[in-house]
């Protein structure tokens, strides 16, 4: 009931470590897009095979915007659509199944509604697959969002597709022709594809040698990670070349893993290191990058954090009070007060000073267990609580009893 929601909105209070005041309300009115980069994990910034570079791109993007190199996905079963949803809500994902499948009809406080309703945002979701898997053309009216573009939107044929569908190259320019012909300010998230398992990719898109450690996904998994690198740098360009990059927020965030434990021998190749249970941690580490308007000038952030704090990030920027027009589990990033904390959907916990994961501690600099410890108290409880209370806002839809109320879009996607 609603007493439930008032001790869940104490905890949150309590967890809440503010807002960055210079950059509360700095873009406000400026276009945001949230870019769901698959599959993609930071192992693969700065590293060369070869002497190559994987991602040649986006490490000179870390030079020209704020790149977060201990950042950290907090998915669960339902992978891409448990990252949008952490992004959008600020909630965590569910124990099991998929909160897109389970909860759509739910009542949320999303980033598109709170935009739409308070600063008459366009809204929409741009992703070339089926409209109804993970269930997105469900849930997303309940998210607020204006629109879905998907398969049916988007020019496909057999020589522009690979695998799961549209190449990626073809999707980014199409949708920022999307982009230009809609109503400003917008708040859209794209969907890419073609990193996607097991990492197909047609002889005339690579652009590095597979490796060679005889484990085939991992093997084609950096030939597609370039391919991807490619493609986000065609889409910086098509933002450049149409107009829109001086005036919108660009946001990007790796989904979750592409490469799960079962491929640790080829892992430890590549890393000339070997797998122990921290460094498996810490390979859930996902690129994040956040480009403002006018920015020039990159800064590397060390800070420890995770998807969940996207969303308040986001508002700050907007000259939104996160938690004053919503229920937040993270926090801004850029907040000076922001912890070094994150805790997956499993209770794994990462912070500066320790990894906790199957019980046990590490050191998250060299990897070492730390016998005989564990984690201070508060940190147990709050990531403990955290992920108890954002179940009991799912299972039991508790955010029908929040004060501010969002309307769904009352939106059917073709
Ligand atoms: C499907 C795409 C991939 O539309 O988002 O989903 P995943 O298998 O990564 O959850
Ligand atoms: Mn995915």
């Amino acid at each position: 009931d609603d007493s439930e929601l008032a001790g869940i909105e104490n905890f949150i209070r309590a967890n809440d470590t503010g807002v960055n005041a210079q950059l509360h309300g700095k873009y406000k009115g400026k276009n945001v897009v949230v870019v769901s980069l698959e599959s993609l994990q930071n192992f693969v910034i700065g590293r060369k095979i070869n002497g190559q570079e994987i991602t040649p791109f986006l490490n000179k993007f870390t030079k020209e915007s704020y790149y977060f190199d201990n950042f950290y996905h907090q998915t669960g079963q339902g992978k891409t659509s448990d990252a949008e949803f952490l992004i959008d809500n600020s909630l965590f994902p569910l124990d099991r199944g998929a909160v897109y499948f389970t909860n759509s009809g739910n009542t949320f406080t999303a980033t598109p509604a709170i935009l739409k309703q308070d600063q008459n945002y366009y809204t929409s979701v741009m992703h070339s697959n089926n409209k109804s898997f993970w269930n997105r053309d469900m849930m997303y009216p309940s998210l607020g969002y204006d629109r879905y573009y998907n398969e049916v939107d988007f020019k496909v044929s057999a020589a522009t597709s690979i695998g799961w569908g549209l190449k990626d190259k073809y999707f980014v320019e199409q949708a920022v022709d999307k982009m230009v012909a809609e109503p400003k300010p917008f708040y859209n998230r794209m969907i890419t594809l073609t990193n996607h398992y097991p990492f197909e990719l047609n002889d005339e898109d690579l652009m590095i040698p597979r490796l060679k450690t005889g484990d085939q996904t991992v093997d084609n998994y950096v030939t597609t990670v370039r391919y991807l690198d490619e493609s986000i740098k065609h889409f910086i360009e098509e933002m450049k070349a149409k107009g829109l990059y001086n005036n919108t927020i660009i946001v990007m965030y790796g989904d979750h893993y592409g490469i799960s434990e079962n491929h640790n021998r080829a892992m430890s190749e590549v890393l000339g290191q070997d797998i122990t249970p921290a460094e498996h941690v810490k390979l859930q580490k996902v690129p994040f990058f956040i480009h403002v308007p006018g920015q020039t000038k990159g800064e590397t952030i060390h800070k420890v954090a995770g998807q969940i704090d996207v969303k308040p990030t986001i508002l700050n920027l907007l000259g939104e009070d996160p938690n004053k027009t919503s229920i937040n589990f993270g926090n801004d990033i850029f907040s000076p007060k922001h912890k070094n904390f994150v805790v997956f959907r499993d209770g794994t916990i990462v912070t500066d000073k320790y990894i906790y994961t199957g019980e046990k501690m590490y050191d998250p600099n060299t990897g070492e267990e730390l016998k005989g410890q564990k984690p201070p108290k508060e940190d147990l409880a709050k990531a403990n609580k955290s992920l108890e209370y954002s179940n009991s806002i799912i299972y039991k839809d508790l955010l029908r009893f929040y004060e501010v109320k969002y309307k769904k879009a009352d939106t059917k996607f073709e």
